[in-house]
């Protein structure tokens, strides 16, 4: 079992979609969860990528590749979970907040909700305070989430609670991305931080008792 991890972090580090597609669709036909595969395999070879280009060993280039490798392994992976999804439970709209384009981790956020009985949004990317709240009063959503990946553009997230509180409107909010942190919520006034996307889907069934 611990080898098609090991091949799939290895197909996101060489960049090669094809190979992260076929290991994606190999690892579901033997019965690993679409979850596992993800966080176990996939998700370190991202996580590996984002450290080489850190130090220095990779560069942007390579580093968008690997993310578009990441990207068709995510695809056949969410695909196998909508077959899961149950009646809704909430509406959600969520984005990456403005300034920001880093989606990869949001859209695995997203099956996992879907999957999960919620009715989900997906606003995109580099999405502004202003879309944010436009969007959740148009669809009457319950939650708001918001995904940032820079530690520049978290300050977005504050941006947009305050937009909510100075609008008088109460819809509940998530942050997450992985500079996010449950103080960094606490500071901004965000009703929860979410580690990954099981946990985006345990915090807003807390939130909406559910
Ligand atoms: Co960028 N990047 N990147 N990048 N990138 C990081 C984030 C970085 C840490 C890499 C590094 O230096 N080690 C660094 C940020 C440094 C910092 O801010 N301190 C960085 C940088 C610097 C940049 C650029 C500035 C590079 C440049 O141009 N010089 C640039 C910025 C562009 C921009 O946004 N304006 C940039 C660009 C890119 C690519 C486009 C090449 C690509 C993104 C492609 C895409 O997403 N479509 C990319 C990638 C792939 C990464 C890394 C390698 C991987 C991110 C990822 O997909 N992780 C990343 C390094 C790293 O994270 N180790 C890096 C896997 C994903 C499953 O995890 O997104 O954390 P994550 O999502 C998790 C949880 O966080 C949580 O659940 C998810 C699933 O479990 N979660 C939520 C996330 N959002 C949530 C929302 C919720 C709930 C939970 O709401 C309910």
């Amino acid at each position: 079992m611990a080898d098609i991890y090991q091949e799939a972090a290895e197909s996101i580090v060489n960049a090669d979609r094809a190979g992260a597609e076929e290991v994606a669709k190999r690892a579901l036909a033997e019965g690993i969860s679409p979850a596992d595969i993800m966080q176990k395999g996939f998700v370190k070879g991202i996580q590996e990528v984002g450290d080489l280009f850190e130090s220095g060993e990779v560069f942007l280039p390579e580093l968008m590749m690997s993310a578009d490798a990441m990207a068709g392994a995510t695809e056949v992976t969410n695909a196998a979970l909508e077959g899961e999804a149950a009646e809704a439970k909430g509406t959600i709209v969520i984005g990456t907040v403005q300034g920001d384009v880093h989606d990869i981790g949001k859209a695995i956020v997203i099956a996992y909700l879907k999957a999960n009985g919620y009715d989900v949004t997906d606003l995109g990317r580099d999405v502004s305070a202003e879309t944010f709240i436009e969007k959740a009063k148009e669809l009457n959503a319950d939650v708001i989430g918001m995904s940032a990946l820079l530690t520049t553009t978290m300050e977005e997230q504050k941006k947009v609670i305050k937009a909510i509180k100075d609008g008088g409107l109460s819809y509940k909010t998530v942050v997450g991305g992985a500079p996010c942190t449950q103080r960094w919520a606490d500071q901004i006034g965000a009703d929860a931080y979410a580690e990954d996307a099981n946990d985006g889907v345990k915090k807003i069934d807390a939130l909406l008792g559910k």
